[in-house]
């Protein structure tokens, strides 16, 4: 009853103030004037619509952050190494190395010895290898990222075992390929088992 009366109100308020307005005096009713409730529903309508689409901006940046998020809860880190006494590789070749320790996020091939990137960011990678005691080779090896030598080292094969090891922490993006290569100017047999190893891990993601 009383939201009647203040509704009645209202629609004499506005007729009140515009018969006493100058310009609805002089002014014929025309067919397509708004009476107040339609002022009002046309008003709630574009508040509607306004909402709507904040709404939709909202949406749009809530699934945008649960991404980011899954990004950076991401762990990527794999650890590899072969165990027989020879790894043999080519010139220029790829060090395989056929046993995954570990392989989070399934980065490494245990068949090519190549680690692909799930997810851009900052990795560290680390690379041992090992040349037998009085071979009378050295061996190059260099981790790359495609075709990049990022970090090298160099195995002595004169007199006692040798052992190098490196190290790159670089930025990779998606997609892109990390090995530990074969850098001698020739074919080459790394000494295996626990000597000659390959491993990385994701420190943050992009
Ligand atoms: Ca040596």
């Amino acid at each position: 009853m009383a939201l009647r009366l203040v509704l009645l109100l209202a629609v004499l308020t506005e007729i009140d103030l515009s018969v006493g307005s100058p310009t609805s005096l002089n002014r014929q009713k025309r067919s397509d004037d708004t009476g107040p409730l339609g002022v009002v529903v046309e008003h709630l309508t574009q508040q509607v619509i306004s909402l709507k689409q904040q709404a939709e901006v909202f949406k749009t940046e809530f699934v945008a952050l649960q991404t980011r998020a899954a990004s950076l809860e991401k762990t990527v880190a794999f650890y590899a190494g072969n165990s027989n006494d020879k790894i043999p590789t080519a010139l220029s070749g790829t060090v395989i190395l056929d046993t995954a320790f570990t392989n989070v996020g399934n980065g490494y091939d245990t068949s090519t010895g190549v680690f692909t990137a799930p997810v851009s960011g900052l990795y560290d990678f680390q690379a041992v290898f090992m040349q037998r005691e009085f071979s009378g080779n050295d061996i190059y090896a260099a981790i790359y990222i495609n075709e990049r030598a990022v970090a090298g080292g160099v195995a002595d094969g004169n007199g006692a075992w040798d052992q190098a090891s490196i190290r790159a922490i670089v930025h990779v993006t998606a997609g892109q390929k990390v090995a530990l290569k074969n850098k001698s100017n020739r074919a080459v047999n790394f000494y295996g088992h626990e000597y000659t190893r390959f491993s990385g891990f994701l420190i943050k993601a992009d």
